[in-house]
Formats: C-alpha cells, sequence, structure tokens
C-alpha cells in the first residue's frame, strides 16, 4: 500500500491509523497546488487524484481510494480485531459514521480552506469561526464524560478529530473555552501511533522542498 501524503494536512488520520494498526504502508509525499506533483519521481498528482488533493491510497492491486473518511474505514476494516472501527451492522458503527461525517462535513471544512488562504478575506474567516466555535462547544460537551469519541477506546475518528481540531494551534484558536477538548488533543496526541506520525510529517515539512 502507498499513502499520499502532505505534512500537516488532512492525510495525519490516515497516516495515524495505518501506525496503529501496524501496518507497512509505503509514504508518498505530495507538494499540493496547482501544479500538484509526488515528490519521489515527479509525476503530476492529477494523474492519481484529478482533484489534486490529498489523501489518497493505492492498494497493493494498483487500485486508488480517495476521500479520508472512505480510507480510513477500508484501513480500519483490514484489522478489524484492532478495535478501530466497530464492527458493521451495530448501532455503534452508525455512531462512527456520524462522527466521521461531522468531522468531515462541519470541522474539516470549516477549517479548510476559510482559515488557511487569506485570499478568501476576514469575513470568510470571520464565519469559518464562528462555525467552528459552535462545533467544538458541541464536542466540548461530549468529551465532558468519556475519553474518546465513541466512549473509552481510541478509534478512527479520534485519528480524524485530532487532526483537524489540531489545526486550532495554526489558526490561532483559542482552545480555553474548550478544556476536555484541549486535554483530548493532549491525550491523542501522546499516543505512540500519533507521536511517530507527527515525527515522521515534521522532518518532511523540513526538508523544505
Ligand atoms: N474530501 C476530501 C478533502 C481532502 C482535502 O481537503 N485535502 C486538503 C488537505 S487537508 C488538500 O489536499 N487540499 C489541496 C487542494 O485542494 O488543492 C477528503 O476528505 O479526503
Amino acid at each position: 500500500m502507498k499513502l499520499y501524503f502532505t505534512p500537516g494536512t488532512c492525510s495525519l488520520a490516515p497516516h495515524i491509523v495505518l501506525r496503529e494498526l501496524g501496518l507497512d504502508a509505503e509514504l508518498r509525499r505530495v507538494r499540493l497546488g496547482a501544479d500538484a506533483v509526488v515528490l519521489a519521481d515527479g509525476r503530476d498528482y492529477r494523474t492519481l487524484n484529478p482533484l489534486g488533493y490529498v489523501p489518497l491510497l493505492e492498494l497493493d492491486d494498483g487500485s486508488l481510494l480517495s476521500e479520508g473518511v472512505a480510507i480510513l474505514l477500508y484501513l480500519a476494516d483490514l484489522v478489524p480485531q484492532a478495535g478501530l472501527a466497530p464492527p458493521a451492522g451495530t448501532r455503534e458503527r452508525v455512531e462512527l459514521h456520524r462522527w466521521l461525517t461531522f468531522i468531515s462535513a462541519e470541522l474539516h471544512k470549516s477549517f479548510s480552506p476559510w482559515l488557511f488562504h487569506p485570499k478568501y478575506g476576514e469575513q470568510a474567516a470571520e464565519v469559518a469561526r464562528t462555525r467552528i466555535a459552535q462545533r467544538f462547544a458541541l464536542v466540548e460537551r461530549h468529551l465532558r464524560d468519556r475519553d474518546f469519541l465513541l466512549g473509552e477506546r481510541f478509534g478512527i475518528a479520534d485519528a480524524y478529530l485530532f487532526t483537524i481540531a489540531d489545526w486550532a494551534r495554526a489558526t490561532r484558536i483559542s482552545l480555553e473555552p474548550y478544556p476536555h477538548l484541549a486535554a483530548y488533543l493532549e491525550r491523542v496526541r501522546g499516543r505512540d501511533s500519533v507521536a511517530s506520525a507527527l515525527r515522521l510529517e515534521k522532518a518532511a515539512a523540513a526538508e523544505q522542498r
């Protein structure tokens, strides 16, 4: 398997999950932009993903899987005994889908592009900040009495929420009103899988390519 990733972006979530599961995957760094390119071989990344975004998973049979949520579910189901996703057909699985959808549609796409591309202007950024504050407040209430989104056990939704909510730092959103969310982020950051994924991505980003 190959994971196409860009340091500091949402591709961190499947990167964390690969490490949680102990799966051996090659990491292929992508430089994003109008001329998105796979750095290892200079390939035009849009020949792999026409919309030019990460993450993208290349399976061993050469087929390509895009969309972060689909990739997370696919990986979790490769190693069901690891328990990163509840079994299909259960109420808990539906709850997992609910959180993945919320993180993708309500949080991820509130941060990006509005807070990462100043060209959209201050008004768009302000709207995004308001939306994120409301959504962080909901997560804060949920995390008051549990360690992870689905209860006491870390799962793929946590890898995704950590990835997106941690952008609060880069976008100067204070976590002071959300002490449970802040504690949760530190709890997740302390996991070996997360720490090692972050280390690798930091080193990759420092390569300045
Ligand atoms: N719907 C996609 C969105 C992925 C996405 O927004 N990726 C961002 C990084 S967090 C990206 O690659 N942006 C570059 C671009 O759109 O050109 C998914 O959830 O996988």
